[in-house]
């Protein structure tokens, strides 16, 4: 069965409330909420469980979502229905960007306010120093805008909690290592110095959501602390974790956050519907595992990740790293839903091999240079 790894087993605590999985945004969609109740299946089948604090969680607040979100907003989210949608006057739809990437479907806001709960309990947890780590799998919507929904996010929990944490915490780090650039994320604290904002994503202009260039690096008493990582199609597991530790550990350094919010999108591994990365499991959760290493207390939030099975994988993968578990490779046999996880049935099968890397040696090297001397800026 499972055994405890030889690094420090914090206090962690697991925000989940299954409801958060009975939802659908549409057939055709890619986001699957199902993978919420596959994850929670794996967790709890390794004796996961055991391990950590089990918290079932509640819905946000109006209150609670007024603290990011405009009040015109946060009104038409909590009023719209399916059967409404269509008999809205002219132009509403396009002014709350609703389409098909963010559709009004049966239960959206009690979707929404469901993962924005879970997120800040979690967040309420590390604030009253019962947690070293939080988890919260459903979170991680980090596109949501302060009036607009974007990207399969209707309100951004991640915002909503750094905004929690602020209240005791002078420096909030945020990395992002969904395979999408966090807009939403560093747009609510570009003009800050106490959030600082990293994300690792693939860009070129085009791919969802389109910003995320090395030049945005934040304004006025923000200004270099935001700090984003383009990278091309493909990047392999050693390129992406030589470059993540030699940027995150100066990084860390230098900024001396009091408290770490990592989203840990999984649409950055190889083989996702929307990607077009090589990442393997082992590679995703050894980027958790080295900011875990810095003892830092830590919000851990989920994302994108649109091929559900694997999905799981890494999301229970990481549960056992940031509770300190050492997780067999083979899954669980008594695990309803076992029948996903076929021909292989491993916790982390290969992934990595099906984009070419177009991220040469030379464009790497490049990259990091260029983010370390963003970094020199913080040493004043
Ligand atoms: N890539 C991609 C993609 N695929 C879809 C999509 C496909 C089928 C559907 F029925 C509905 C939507 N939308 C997109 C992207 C949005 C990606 C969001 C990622 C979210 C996250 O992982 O970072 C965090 C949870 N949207 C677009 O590319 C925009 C369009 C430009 C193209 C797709 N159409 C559907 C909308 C407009
Ligand atoms: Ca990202
Ligand atoms: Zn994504």
């Amino acid at each position: 069965k499972i055994e405890f790894g030889t690094d420090y087993s914090p206090d962690v605590s697991y925000h989940f409330n299954s409801k958060v999985s009975e939802f659908h945004y549409g057939v055709r969609h890619p986001m699957k909420p199902f993978r919420l109740m596959l994850t929670d299946h794996l967790v709890s089948g390794y004796g996961l469980h055991n391990y950590m604090d089990l918290y079932e969680t509640r819905a946000a607040s109006r209150e609670e979502l007024l603290e990011f979100h405009s009040k015109d907003y946060i009104d038409f989210l909590s009023k719209v229905t399916p059967d409404t949608v269509s008999k809205l006057p002219r132009g509403s739809l396009e002014k709350f960007n609703i389409g098909d990437d963010c559709p009004i479907f049966q239960g959206f806001y009690d979707y929404s306010v469901l993962y924005a709960g879970a997120s800040l309990d979690a967040s309420r947890k590390l604030l009253n120093g019962q947690s070293e780590i939080a988890i919260n799998w459903s979170g991680g919507l980090h596109h949501a805008k302060k009036s607009s929904p974007s990207g399969f996010c209707y309100v951004n929990d991640i915002v909503l909690s750094i905004i929690n944490l602020l209240r005791f915490h002078p420096r909030v780090l945020y990395i992002d290592i969904d395979i999408h650039h966090g807009d939403g994320v560093q747009e609510a604290f570009y003009t800050t110095d106490r959030v600082f904002t990293v994300s690792f994503h693939k860009y070129n202009g085009e791919f969802f959501p389109g910003t995320g260039n090395f030049d945005e690096l934040g304004c006025s008493e923000g200004k270099h602390f935001a700090l984003n990582v383009p990278l091309e199609d493909g990047i392999d597991d050693d390129s992406y974790i030589n470059l993540f530790k030699g940027v995150m550990d100066p990084l860390i350094t230098s900024y001396k956050p009091t408290v770490i919010i990592q989203q840990c999108g999984a649409d950055s591994l190889g083989h996702d519907r929307l990607g077009c990365f090589n990442l393997n499991i082992k590679a995703h959760g050894e980027c958790v595992k080295f900011i875990k290493s810095f003892g830092i207390p830590m919000l851990v939030v989920g994302g994108g990740g649109y091929t559900p099975r694997n999905v799981s994988r890494l999301w229970t993968y990481e549960t056992g790293i940031l509770s300190g578990m050492i997780l067999p490779e083979s899954l669980p046999e008594d695990s309803p839903f076992r029948e996903w996880f076929g021909p292989d049935y491993s916790l982390y099968p290969t992934l990595g091999d099906l984009y070419e890397n177009k991220n040469s040696k030379k464009f790497l090297e490049n990259v990091r240079i260029r983010c370390l001397e963003r970094i020199r800026y913080l040493q004043g």
